[in-house]
C-alpha cells in the first residue's frame, strides 16, 4: 500500500463523512439506504421536513443521539489525532459528521461543517437565545420549546437546503490559502465519503485548482472517485493507521 509523507513540508486538509463512524457504530446514510422510516434523509433533514413534521424530525434525532452517546472514537479518528499532533497548524479536519467523535477522540482543529447532534437551538431566527449544549433524547411526542420565546427548538444542524455556517467555509478557505502560498506540499485527503453532498463534494476540485495532492479512503467507490489522484480502497479504522509516514 503507498503511504503518504507527513513531514515538516506538509500542510493537509483532511475532509471526513459517515464511513469515518462505521467502525464505531454508526449507521452511514448509504447504509441506510439514505433512508429513514423509508423516508428520504434529505427530507427529514430539511426546514421543509420539520415545518411539516416537527415530532418525526425530533425522533430522528432524539435516536441518532442515543446511538452517537453510546459509540466510541475507532483508530480512523486516533490516527487522525495522531496526525494533528504531528502537523499543528499545518492540519485541518472538516468533517460532515455531526456525531461529536472526532473532538472525543481529541481532535483540536475541526469544522463540524453540518453541525453537532448535541446542540440545539431555537428555530425563531428572530430569537436571541444561542445554540446550546444539549443531549437529551426527547421522550416519544415531544417537541421542546424555547424558554426565552416559546418557538419550537431544533438540532442545531445544517439541514439540506440551509447554507452551512459562513465562518466554517471561511476558516477551510483560509487554511487552503495559505497552504497553497506555503511554498510547501498541499495535501488534501478525504476519508469515508460517497462524495455526494455539496459544498463537501466539490473541496477535491478546489484543492486540485490550487495545485494540491489529493487522496481519497473508502471503503467502496465514491462518486466523485475520479477526482483523486489516489485512491486507497478500504477500511478507514485499518488505512489511516497504516496509511501516515510521519517523519
Ligand atoms: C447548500 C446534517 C446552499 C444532517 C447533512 C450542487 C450540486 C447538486 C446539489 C447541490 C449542489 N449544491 C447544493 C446542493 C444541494 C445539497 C446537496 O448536495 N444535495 C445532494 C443530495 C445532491 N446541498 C445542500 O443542501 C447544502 N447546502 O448547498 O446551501 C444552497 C441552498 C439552497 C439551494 C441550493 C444551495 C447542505 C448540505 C448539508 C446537509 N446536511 N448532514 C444530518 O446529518 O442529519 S449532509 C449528510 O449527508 C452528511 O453530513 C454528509 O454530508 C452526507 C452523507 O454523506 P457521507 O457522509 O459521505 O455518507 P454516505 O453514507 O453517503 O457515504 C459513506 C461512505 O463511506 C460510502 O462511500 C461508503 O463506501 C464509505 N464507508 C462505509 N464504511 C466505511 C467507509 N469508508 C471507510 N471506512 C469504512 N469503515
Amino acid at each position: 500500500m503507498e503511504t503518504l509523507l507527513l513531514d515538516s513540508n506538509t500542510w493537509l486538509l483532511v475532509l471526513t463523512g459517515a464511513g469515518v463512524s462505521a467502525e464505531s457504530g454508526v449507521p452511514t446514510f448509504r447504509g441506510m439506504n439514505g433512508l429513514w422510516e423509508d423516508q428520504p434523509v434529505e427530507q427529514v433533514a430539511s426546514p421543509e421536513g420539520f415545518a411539516k413534521d416537527p415530532l418525526r424530525v425530533w425522533r430522528f434525532y432524539s435516536q441518532r443521539r442515543a446511538g452517537a452517546a453510546g459509540v466510541s472514537p475507532n483508530p480512523g479518528h486516533d490516527a487522525l489525532v495522531a496526525w494533528e499532533r504531528h502537523l499543528g497548524d499545518r492540519f485541518l479536519l472538516a468533517t460532515q459528521n455531526v456525531d461529536g467523535l472526532h473532538s472525543r477522540a481529541g481532535s483540536q482543529r475541526v469544522v463540524e461543517m453540518h453541525g453537532n447532534l448535541f446542540k440545539t437551538r431555537c428555530s425563531n431566527d428572530e430569537c436571541k437565545r444561542a445554540p446550546f449544549e444539549d443531549t437529551t433524547v426527547y421522550a416519544e411526542g415531544t417537541v421542546p420549546g424555547c424558554k426565552d420565546c416559546g418557538s419550537l427548538l431544533r438540532p442545531h444542524i445544517v439541514w439540506f437546503g440551509e447554507y452551512l455556517d459562513p465562518t466554517d467555509l471561511e476558516r477551510i478557505q483560509d487554511f487552503s490559502l495559505r497552504a497553497a502560498s506555503s511554498g510547501g506540499r498541499f495535501v488534501f485527503l478525504a476519508a469515508g465519503t460517497s462524495g455526494a453532498v455539496y459544498p463537501a463534494a466539490g473541496m477535491v476540485d478546489q484543492v486540485r485548482g490550487a495545485g494540491g495532492e489529493t487522496w481519497l479512503v473508502n471503503l467502496d467507490p465514491a462518486e466523485n472517485s475520479r477526482r483523486f489522484q489516489h485512491s486507497v480502497q478500504g477500511k478507514s479504522g485499518e488505512v489511516l493507521p497504516k496509511l501516515g509516514r510521519l517523519v
